[in-house]
């Protein structure tokens, strides 16, 4: 399975890192720290020399109760950061959005994928996706994120994600999206309590069956936290469980904020299928 965007192809012969560069003032665990440019691209190159394959770069923040921002604010975020990047470095870069005029304006300034925590259901986010001409990350998502938290309630989680991924997929096709351009994530900590969010870990492969990439994002949320009970920038060991289960269950893409621990526990898995697969082909 691989990812074509424009001239790059991402292929998932190994499961691959996504970095988190967060360019909110309130950004979810990071305090805020990599707002400025400079501080943006020293992040991002960081993130690159530890190992991460696509750089996440997101204006809007979408954590438990964050308040809405405006595109012209969200705009003038990402932008710089997508140019600077993009003009020193030739790695996959994402725009996490929900927005149509931010996708546009990304994917000028050379995104190669979209991320969008409402899949796309946004005014016109659609047709921006389409005419944008790269993949799109379709996550799913019960309510708004300034209140998706509050007594997050499904008949059946695991369903309520099927049905939601089966109607994006259909209808996105139906607009002219390619299905080679799709990737699915069921979205951790997005109108889900502990429960839900570990049942969709527990089962994660079985979204193996729509054949398309499956991205997971857990670092650092508070499935993990407050199980653990610590802050959220105090539990590494806690994302780094999180991140090997997803990758046990066939995860393509996780989304992370500890790139160098995260790359380690990809290369312990990746020696690990090696094997797996030699003998494999010997029985
Ligand atoms: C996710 C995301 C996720 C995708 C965020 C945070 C909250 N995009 N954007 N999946 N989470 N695709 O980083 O904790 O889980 S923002």
């Amino acid at each position: 399975m691989k990812l074509i965007s424009q001239s790059k192809c991402l292929s998932f012969h190994r499961p691959q890192i996504m970095g988190i560069l967060n360019v909110t003032p309130d950004s979810f665990s990071d305090g805020g720290q990599f707002s400025s440019l400079d501080a943006a691209l020293f992040h991002a190159e960081s993130m690159l020399k530890n190992g991460a394959h696509i750089l996440d770069i997101g204006g809007e923040s979408t954590r438990p109760g964050a308040p809405l921002v405006c595109a012209e604010e969200e705009l003038s975020r990402v932008i710089p950061v997508i140019e600077g990047i993009r003009a020193r470095f030739d790695c996959w870069l994402s725009v996490d959005t929900s927005k149509a005029i931010v996708m546009k304006e990304a994917a000028l300034a050379g995104v190669d994928l979209i991320n969008d925590v409402r899949a796309l259901q946004e005014k016109g986010a659609l047709k921006a996706a389409i005419e944008a001409d790269i993949p799109v990350c379709l996550m799913h998502m019960q309510g708004q994120p300034q209140t998706m938290q509050v007594q997050p309630q499904y008949p059946d989680v695991l369903q309520s994600v099927h049905d939601f991924f089966k109607a994006r997929i259909r209808v996105c096709e139906e607009h002219g999206l390619n299905r080679n351009k799709m990737i699915l994530d069921p979205g951790f900590g997005f109108g889900k309590n502990r429960s839900h969010n570990y049942h969709l870990l527990s089962k994660l492969d079985e979204f193996h069956q729509y054949g398309l990439p499956l991205l997971a994002g857990m670092s650092r949320k508070s499935m993990i936290f407050k199980l653990l009970g610590r802050s959220a920038e105090d539990v590494l060991a806690g994302s780094l469980a999180c991140a090997t289960i997803a990758l046990m269950k066939g995860a393509h893409i996780i989304r992370v904020h500890d790139v160098k621990e995260t790359s380690d526990v990809v290369q312990v898995f990746k020696a690990l299928s090696e094997v797996e697969e030699m003998s494999g082909e010997t029985q």
